[in-house]
């Protein structure tokens, strides 16, 4: 299997992360440079017309081009620890959990657009939409710190793929924009802390210019 990603990638981390945790190290890494916009060659788009990594190319030469398909396939496939779970039951509880997380953090990104100094040449940018998608990340939060029980991790006493894809997702938004966990989310706070200490949590370096620029202004 191939992937395509980039190492400090919100989205590509996710993968990254998960591979870390289920120790495998036999998928060719493809690497783009989404600054120079190799994610828009009609080669790439062939392979991901979203235009969007990561991207994974199966054995038998398919492309999975989203993060939580991809991590969902994974599962099926390769060996290493169980990180969805048991039982069917359980299985689709660390989905639900999983498209929770992927919804937060797409309101997130959204609320990024509109705040963060790197996105002024590119994008019109509203304070108004900024506060709206800071309060949908929230509210998405809210309803994964309601559902995740007392355990270590969403997943229980070990990281569920969801716990894989909350990490990176939250590690990104904190380290880059300084975009912080919503007060109310303890439960979610202390399973970040928690991942922090595994050996796959050593964060990827950012460019340094885009270090610069990221941190969210006021809205
Ligand atoms: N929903 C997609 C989002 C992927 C995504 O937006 N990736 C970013 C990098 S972290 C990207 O490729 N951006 C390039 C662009 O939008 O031009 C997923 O979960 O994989």
């Amino acid at each position: 299997m191939k992937l395509y990603q980039f190492s400090w990638g919100i989205y590509p981390r996710r993968i990254l992360v998960y591979l870390q945790e289920k120790g495998v190290t036999d998928i060719e890494m493809m690497t783009l440079d989404v600054v120079a916009g190799d994610q828009r060659q009609p080669d790439f788009l062939k392979k991901n017309p979203a235009g969007t990594v990561p991207v994974l190319e199966t054995d038998d030469g398919h492309f999975i081009g989203q993060s939580c398909s991809i991590l969902l396939y994974l599962e099926e496939c390769l060996p290493g620890p169980d990180m969805s779970g048991a039982t069917a039951a359980d299985r689709a509880r660390t989905r639900d959990q999983l498209l929770l997380v992927n919804d937060a953090y797409n309101f997130a990104g959204i609320c990024t657009f509109h705040a963060s100094p790197l996105f002024v040449q590119r994008r019109e940018q509203s304070s108004e939409v900024a506060r709206a998608m800071r309060f949908e990340y929230a509210r998405v939060l809210g309803s994964l710190e309601a559902m995740a029980g007392d355990g270590d991790y969403l997943g229980g006493d070990r990281p569920s793929i969801a716990d894989v894809a909350f990490f990176a997702s939250e590690q990104f938004m904190r380290t880059l924009y300084k975009l912080r966990l919503p007060e109310q989310c303890a439960r979610l706070e202390a399973i970040y802390s928690r991942f922090q200490q595994r050996p796959s949590a050593t964060p990827a370096a950012f460019p340094e210019w885009i270090v610069d620029m990221a941190p969210l202004r006021d809205f």
